[in-house]
């Protein structure tokens, strides 16, 4: 049977510290799926497309994942999946009691399908997308924290070229 991860998220943009858990996760699963929402609740900087476009580029080295775009409900969607799990990153504290709310209301909608947890690489945890679009605004230095794709299409949000 092969072992299907939704590796759910915003991803606007992908960050290295989502690279670290895509591509770790991808070495414990058959088959990782990076499933872009348009969470309602953050207003994007980048369309959903865009998000996508960009992390197909970031993760074009590793053949075990693939980006998809996705509306409605993330049960739903892993379901639809035949996926056996959700893969999360958890940064620190701060994560975790919207983890487990996230976590338990998954968990009602579907029993089946479980979540996983991976903790950052350390050199991470304090790295998020807001964070970063933050900076890239007063043109600093994203270069350690994004990949290369992101870094230039930060550039072109932001600086116009
Ligand atoms: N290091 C490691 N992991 C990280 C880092 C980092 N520096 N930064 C982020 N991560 C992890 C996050 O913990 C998360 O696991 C993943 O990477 C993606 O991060 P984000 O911030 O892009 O993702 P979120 O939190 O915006 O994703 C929210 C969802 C889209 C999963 C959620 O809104 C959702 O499930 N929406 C669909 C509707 C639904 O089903 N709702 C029901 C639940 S109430």
């Amino acid at each position: 049977m092969t072992r299907l991860a939704i590796c759910p998220g915003s991803f606007d943009p992908v960050t290295n510290g989502h690279l670290d858990i895509i591509r770790r996760g991808a070495k414990v699963f058959d088959e990782v799926v990076v499933a872009v929402f348009n969470n309602q609740s953050k207003s994007p900087l980048f369309t959903v497309e865009e998000r996508v476009e960009l992390l197909e580029k970031a993760t074009a080295d590793i053949e075990n994942v693939t980006i998809d775009a996705c509306n409605g409900l993330l049960m739903d969607y892993a379901k639809s999946k035949n996926a056996q799990a959700v893969l999360r990153g958890l940064r620190a504290v701060s994560d975790f009691e919207y983890e487990m709310q996230l976590t338990s209301m998954n968990r009602k909608l579907n029993e089946e399908i479980e979540t996983f947890f991976m903790m950052t690489n350390n050199q991470y945890s304090f790295l998020s997308s807001s964070m970063v679009k933050e900076i890239a605004k007063f043109q600093a230095n994203v270069s350690d924290v994004v990949p290369k794709v992101v870094e230039e299409a930060l550039k072109a949000k932001f600086h116009q070229y």
